[in-house]
């Protein structure tokens, strides 16, 4: 066990590792509760350090059974919780044998080697693997891997690690092994085994250079039928990753497997990438279509990761954004090309303002790329991920198309092979480019989300439009002064008719339909402008940033409708809607609309109608914006029940002001075609469970979405019929009985069962946090597993504002009761789970006070882990 205080970890203080291990050969003969792990070892010293004679390597919770050096016994050898030291360890190559002994079954924490539904599996990114045998684990010591798995054959006839297969067969007592060779160097978070009774589906996939890959999706067994859109997405992923990065696949295999428990979505271990069962198993009847889509994104990510994470990894683990971000933004641009791209980057946005902006507004905010941690598993946030992606995708608008694929061309020619920096990575695009990218670096360096505020000014007289320009980056821990950053605003000018006023570059200032503001406040004049335009900022949303610009409500109306760019068109729109919101709020406690809501209210049944706009764009633009982002948006001394109010105060109106229309559209949507997962069937039923939520909100008794609910074929209509039932009326009788319909048909599938978790967890309003507790009492829910836990307690804290901040406090004190059972076993899961508290400070009075008391209870439990304890410091700061 690693202390409970932990030691902060800067970035200032990288060295080089002392001891290399270029190659390692491990032996496994699995146990449940007493696996035998063979380590033997090729170390030597680092070529430019020079350490003294001892050797230190980590571990965290493991049995040392022998240690032999060169053959020979180790005398001076000392073992603490955390670490292995040997002195006098000599100055030339040698070898370490070290045995080591684990226990799998109860390995709860799912870090390291554990067992999920009898399955062996390992996960070791971030530091699992010390918690296999005594190493090194550190992304910066790369090794070759040669691996034997030796397993009783009944429990374990399929056991696989990372690489290519090598020798396999029988041996005495019903026992039999396996060989595994990877040839390419890899840091140890990339090592993965998986033994167990599980099933493979198959395909193969022949890569640009020739070389056939067998591919393989490993399940549990009896799920093997709901493999086929996982091989699907994978074959796709790898034709893309060629045609678009020019990246090839580089071993003759590539498995994935599900597993049951896990903390994240996947793992993309070399070779064999190890996932959670949801991002995996999907059949029209048990999975949504938003199922398929993020089975779609998480396939592609862990294999795009086979060149920006693994064939270059990074140096060590402040440069995580180096991995995750470019992979994020991979993953994105994947989706884009798969689906429509203005959807997709809608969904991104959306995710991105949910998640990412209120971590950047409060106590958890950090860079991009951090320069201190205690625990590192705490830094696999929105900010590493969706900010490192924008980071990326802002990085291709300022250095142009063609320099951006110059740029990765050269990053993945010179750093093959390596465990590179940040640094390394845009010192490609600035040699690729021929520009200084200093001040563009300041997005991986400064954190807190950047306020761009924007006077207008147009003069008839000499046809004049001048753009006065502000940007501010708020303090945020650790950080109060900040450096004016390099923001990207692509825009455009439109004249009455709807088309661009043409525009011309000015220097560096304005290029390519881009306004590229560096300094703190900037002046942009555009002459040539015969009328007065309406402009539209930051198109496309080229930066995360908050804009907010003097715009009279016409032309914002004007560019809901006219805007070309239908991203940009669903920002107007989103914009229009939170302002509307916000207004009911402040004057109402959302009781009332502002009298400025009708024309906006007129607009929803125009888009709603509109046949040639995709049906999944309207599904959106019809979707308000949610409680968490309208709550972030509403300041300080928020009240989430008043909030609730006003967003269903105004979605009450655009019911009612188009009930026959919606109903009629409603009508024409459904379709009795059987089930395909495509992104047009999609967007059609997404349209049709958004326009049911609407005519529920008017209807007595549900009885339109039990009729969906009941001749539904398919998951997503299933699902999405009985979350309108739960959500809109969940004491009616319709609602119980389609509930009970659900619990017996599904009862034995956990994942479906999760949906149904989720739904319990969303309710809104008073009576949330005791629904939450009665379903804890559901056979389904099983504190181990970390797909139920998510599916009801982070469902309950992240997505019911209104429920969850009750002003008793009973909420928090839930969550709180959770961690504490939790974080024992799984200090992971219990330190995502504290994160649901990093806004507690812009609640109102009342609320604040109880979730203060709450962390200060949580803070003062014994035994915390150095996970949580971490997170609700940070909180409470
Ligand atoms: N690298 C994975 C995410 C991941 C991180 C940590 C894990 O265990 C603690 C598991 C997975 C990815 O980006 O997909
Ligand atoms: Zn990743």
């Amino acid at each position: 066990m690693r202390s409970e205080v932990g030691t902060t970890i800067n970035l200032s203080d990288y060295a080089p590792p002392s001891y290399l291990v270029p190659s390692v050969a491990l032996t496994f003969r699995l146990h449940p509760n007493r696996t035998i792990v063979k380590a033997v070892l090729d170390v030597r010293r680092h070529p430019d350090t020079a350490p003294g004679d001892e050797l230190v390597f980590d571990g965290d919770g493991i049995e040392l059974v022998s240690l032999r050096l060169n053959g020979a016994p180790v005398d001076d050898v000392e073992i603490t919780p955390d670490q292995l030291r040997i002195a006098g360890v000599p100055h030339e190559p040698f070898t370490l044998e070290i045995e080591t002994a684990i226990d799998p079954e109860a390995n709860l924490a799912l870090s390291g080697l554990y067992r999920s539904n009898g399955v062996y599996c390992t996960q070791c990114e971030a530091e699992g693997f010390r918690r296999i045998t005594y190493f090194p684990d550190r992304p910066d010591v790369l090794s070759v891997y040669t691996v034997r798995i030796e397993a009783p054959k009944a429990d374990a006839p399929v056991l696989l690690s990372n690489g290519n297969p090598g020798a396999a067969g029988d041996l005495p007592d019903g026992w039999h092994f396996a060989e595994w060779h990877d040839p390419w160097p890899k840091p140890s978070y990339l090592f993965a085994l998986v033994g167990g009774d599980i099933v493979g589906a198959f395909d193969r996939f022949t890569t640009m250079g020739g070389r056939d890959v067998k591919l393989g999706v490993y399940v549990e067994r009896g799920k093997e039928s709901r493999t086929g859109w996982a091989i699907d997405s994978l074959k796709r992923s790898m034709k893309w990753d060629e045609d678009v990065f020019g990246r090839e696949y580089d071993l003759d295999v590539f498995n994935i497997v599900a597993v049951s428990d896990f903390n994240m979505g996947a793992m993309e271990n070399k070779g064999l990438n190890v996932f959670n069962d949801k991002y995996v198993l999907a059949d029209p009847t048990t999975a949504t279509d938003t199922d398929y889509a993020n089975i779609e994104t998480i396939i592609a990510h862990e294999y795009f990761h086979n060149w920006t994470g693994n064939r270059i990894t990074c140096r060590d683990w402040f440069q995580l954004c180096l991995k995750e971000g470019l992979t994020v933004y991979r993953d994105h641009e994947f989706s884009a090309d798969m689906r429509s791209r203005p959807v997709r980057r809608i969904a991104e946005v959306r995710l991105l303002k949910s998640a990412q902006f209120p971590e950047d507004g409060g106590p958890l905010a950090h860079p991009v790329r951090p320069t201190a941690y205690r625990e590192i598993n705490n830094f696999y946030t929105a900010t590493v991920y969706e900010k490192g992606s924008e980071v990326v995708r802002m990085l291709r608008i300022v250095v142009g198309d063609d320099a951006f694929r110059a740029g990765m061309d050269l990053y993945f020619d010179r750093h093959d092979g390596d465990a590179a920096t940040i640094e390394d990575f845009l010192a490609c695009f600035e040699e690729a480019s021929n520009r200084p990218l200093t001040q563009f670096a300041l997005w991986y360096h400064q954190a807190g989300t950047p306020q761009v505020t924007v006077e207008t000014d147009y003069d008839t007289a000499k046809g004049r439009l001048t753009l006065t320009m502000h940007q501010s980056v708020p303090a945020t821990p650790d950080q109060t002064d900040k450096e004016p950053m390099h923001i990207p605003i692509a825009f455009a000018l439109f004249r009455p008719d709807g088309s661009h006023f043409p525009i011309a570059d000015q220097s560096d200032l304005v290029k390519n339909g881009v306004i590229h503001l560096t300094k703190r406040r900037d002046t942009i004049i555009f002459d040539g402008i015969e009328e007065q335009p309406v402009v539209s900022l930051l198109r496309g949303f080229s930066a995360p940033v908050t804009l907010d610009i003097d715009q009279p409500e016409t032309d914002r109306i004007f560019l809901a409708r006219h805007e070309d760019d239908l991203y940009t068109r669903w920002q107007a729109l989103d914009r229009l809607a939170t302002d509307t919101i916000l207004a009911s709020y402040r004057q109402s406690n959302g009781e009332t609309l502002p009298a400025s809501a009708t024309s906006l209210i007129g607009l929803y049944g125009e888009i709603a109608g509109d046949e040639t706009l995709d049906a999944a764009w309207r599904a959106l633009a019809l979707t308000l914006p949610g409680e968490t982002t309208l709550g972030r948006e509403a300041g300080l001394n928020v009240d989430p029940d008043a909030i609730h109010v006003a967003r269903e105060t105004f979605l009450a109106a655009i019911a009612e002001r188009h009930a026959t229309a919606f109903a009629d559209l409603y009508d024409s949507l459904l379709s009795d075609e059987s089930y395909r997962p495509d992104a047009p069937s999609a967007g059609r039923r997404a349209l049709e469970l958004v326009l049911l939520d609407y005519l529920t909100v008017s209807e007595a008794d549900g009885g339109r979405a039990r009729a969906l609910f009941d001749r539904a074929d398919n998951m997503t209509e299933e699902a999405g019929a009985l979350e309108v039932l739960m959500l809109r009326q969940p004491e009616s009788g319709e609602t119980a009985t389609a509930r009970a319909a659900f619990e017996n048909r599904h009862g034995d599938n956990p994942l479906v069962m999760d949906k149904l978790l989720g739904m319990i967890a969303r309710i809104p309003g008073p009576d949330a946090p005791g629904r939450v507790l009665q379903a804890m009492t559901h056979p389904n829910y099983i504190e181990t597993n970390p797909n139920r836990v998510r599916a009801l307690v982070a469902s309950f804290a992240g997505a019911n504002p209104s429920g969850f901040h009750r002003p008793d406090g009973s909420g928090y004190r839930l969550l709180a009761d959770v961690i504490g059972r939790v974080a024992s076993q799984n200090p992971q899961l219990g330190a995502r789970l504290a994160t649901h508290f990093r806004s507690w400070k812009g609640l109102d009075a009342a609320r604040r006070d109880a979730a203060h008391k709450t962390l200060s209870d949580l803070r003062n439990m014994r035994d915390l882990p150095l996970d949580v304890r971490d997170i609700i410091d940070r909180t409470l700061s």
